[in-house]
């Protein structure tokens, strides 16, 4: 039997063996004060905002034995899988590889690439490493949901609308139900973390639905 969670633009129905909880790329070097969006002269405690409800909603994902992934995005130490687009863009004196106050940015092993502590991944939550936006792109993402059996994802994470509006959009092609938690993703920017929430849910939720972290939960229970 579904659960049903008040959401945007109308109810969820939530199958929980069918949904899984993605976390997209809560990594120190986003969230962190002296991290590398810090260093961009970001304001991360507007993302940081995001994790105290996020802890809430994974404890009771955990309890209710639903299947968590985590990304993190990021690339080889090689740089062989970084487009040289990628590297090049924004112009900026600092880029992917090179140094940074938590190690090379964005690069597989290094701290700043590594998820927040109070958010880290146990035994038994696949932790995807994607190296674009999306965490559909160059992964394992989607045989790891359809081996499950998974059709529904709770999805979370920063930015709002970067990595996880691409990653609902990517997901929506491929015939998964997306539910966006609104308290439980975060940007940079606030009026792109309200805008990414209402592009999802336009057009009687051309993406998919938005709901807060305590309707979610309070499914889950
Ligand atoms: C994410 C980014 N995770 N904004 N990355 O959104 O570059």
């Amino acid at each position: 039997m579904p659960t049903t969670i008040t959401a945007q633009p109308y109810d969820f129905l939530m199958n929980k063996a069918q949904c899984a909880l993605v976390i997209i790329d809560m990594q120190r070097d986003f969230l962190e004060p002296g991290g590398f969006g810090a260093m961009l002269g970001n304001d991360v405690s507007l993302l940081r905002q995001a994790i105290a409800p996020l802890q809430q909603l994974l404890a009771a994902a955990r309890a209710s034995g639903m299947l968590v992934i985590h990304t993190r995005e990021g690339h080889r130490p090689d740089l062989t899988d970084l487009p040289p687009s990628k590297k090049a863009r924004g112009n900026l004196p600092t880029t992917i590889g090179d140094p940074g106050p938590m190690g090379r940015i964005l690069i597989q092993g290094e701290p700043g690439h590594d998820i927040v502590p109070e958010l880290y991944p146990i035994a038994g939550e696949p932790v995807v490493d994607k190296p674009g936006k999306g965490a559909f792109f160059a992964t394992d993402i989607d045989a790891i949901l359809r081996n499950r059996g998974i059709k529904q994802l709770l999805v979370c994470g920063v930015t709002t609308e970067v990595c996880v509006n691409t990653t609902v959009r990517e997901a929506n092609d491929r015939g998964y139900e997306c539910l966006m938690v609104e308290d439980c993703c975060a940007s940079y920017f606030p009026e792109f973390h309200r805008m990414g929430l209402a592009m999802v849910i336009a057009q009687g939720g051309i993406f998919g639905w938005v709901a807060p972290s305590e309707r979610v939960i309070a499914a889950l229970k």
